[in-house]
């Protein structure tokens, strides 16, 4: 009788055994999320494409967590110092170049933490579409030096330039008058001048229109982006070099440096959000998944939301293990 009903009793036991440890397992699992605060996480929301999409991606990893985001608009300055007041409680996007400064400023005044770069460096200064070259409309170039030639101006002249060659900087709320600050430091002015665009939209659309028109056009531009790998090259401007920018007190006679590409968090709410501040101190894209949110929308013409969606499921695995 009992040697008939062993298997059996064992059988029950590895059954009894295998429950408390999945149980476990999933009670550890929750516990962690739960321990966060049920108090939105607040998003800010820029004008460029990655980190539109990128904003929506983030939210929707700490909504499978169990979490609530919110998406908040905001300045891509003056988010640093919302940040470290409590308006907005993540950054995901701190580009070197533009907010480098920003973000020192906030950091250093207390409240904002550095929370790790992402695996993609960094660049945003002015370029060119490389059918530029193949035409060579401006012999020389990607050297800056090429741009001190009166004919190479004159083959980037459009109808708002008075007969100067024109750079399309992006939306002025990005950096100031740091490129015509630099055009006028390094001599330039004479023969460019600088044009803000209204939009990153105006920027794209201005590539095409220079290739249809058959002229020459100097734009803004960055990378990680969707024209990684689309025949995009960046003017070689004097390097970098920590200070030398007006704003730092030098003579602005330099380009952008390779720059980190970072997170930033409100100190308080790693706190009242520890497993959703976990997940984003991990959370680290490279350039070609930074690229891909870009192209969704702008090479797609997907919205940002449905954009992020098709990058979330395109990439289960990469998201779940920052979680
Ligand atoms: C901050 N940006 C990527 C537009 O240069």
């Amino acid at each position: 009788m009992k040697s008939k009903n062993l298997p059996l009793i064992i059988g029950g036991i590895i059954v009894i055994i295998a429950i408390i440890f999945f149980t476990t397992q999933d009670k550890e699992r929750k516990v962690s999320t739960a321990e966060d605060s049920s108090k939105p996480t607040r998003i800010p929301v820029h004008n460029w494409s990655s980190q539109i999409v990128m904003a929506h991606v983030i939210g929707g990893i700490i909504q499978d967590m169990g979490g609530n985001v919110e998406y908040v608009p905001a300045d891509s300055q003056a988010v640093y110092e919302s940040m470290r007041i409590g308006d907005v409680d993540i950054s995901h996007e701190v580009w070197q170049s533009a907010f480098g400064k920003s973000f020192d400023t906030a950091r250093d005044k207390g409240g904002v933490l550095d929370w790790g770069d992402h695996e993609a460096r960094s660049l945003e200064d002015m370029g060119f579409p490389n059918w530029i070259m193949d035409k060579d409309l401006c012999p020389g170039l990607p050297s800056w030096e090429a741009l001190k030639n009166a004919d190479c101006a004159a083959a980037f002249a459009t109808p708002d330039s008075g007969g100067k060659g024109r750079w399309l900087e992006g939306p002025q709320s990005w950096h100031g008058d740091l490129m015509p600050q630099r055009m006028t430091a390094l001599g330039l002015d004479d023969l460019w001048v600088v044009k803000f665009a209204g939009s990153a939209d105006a920027l794209w659309a201005e590539l095409a229109a220079a290739e249809k028109e058959g002229r020459g056009t100097i734009i803004f531009n960055w990378t990680p982006n969707f024209t990684d790998g689309a025949g995009f090259t960046f003017i070689d401007f004097p390097p970098y070099t920590d200070g030398c920018r007006p704003a730092d007190g030098g003579d602005g006679k330099c380009g952008s440096p390779d720059g980190y590409l970072k997170k930033a968090v409100n100190e308080n709410w790693t706190k009242s959000h520890p497993a959703a501040a976990a997940m984003f101190k991990k959370l680290a894209f490279t350039t070609g998944q930074i690229g891909a949110m870009a192209a969704y929308v702008d090479v797609d013409k997907m919205s940002h939301e449905d954009a992020a969606k098709a990058w979330l499921s395109a990439n289960e695995k990469v998201w779940k293990a920052f979680q």
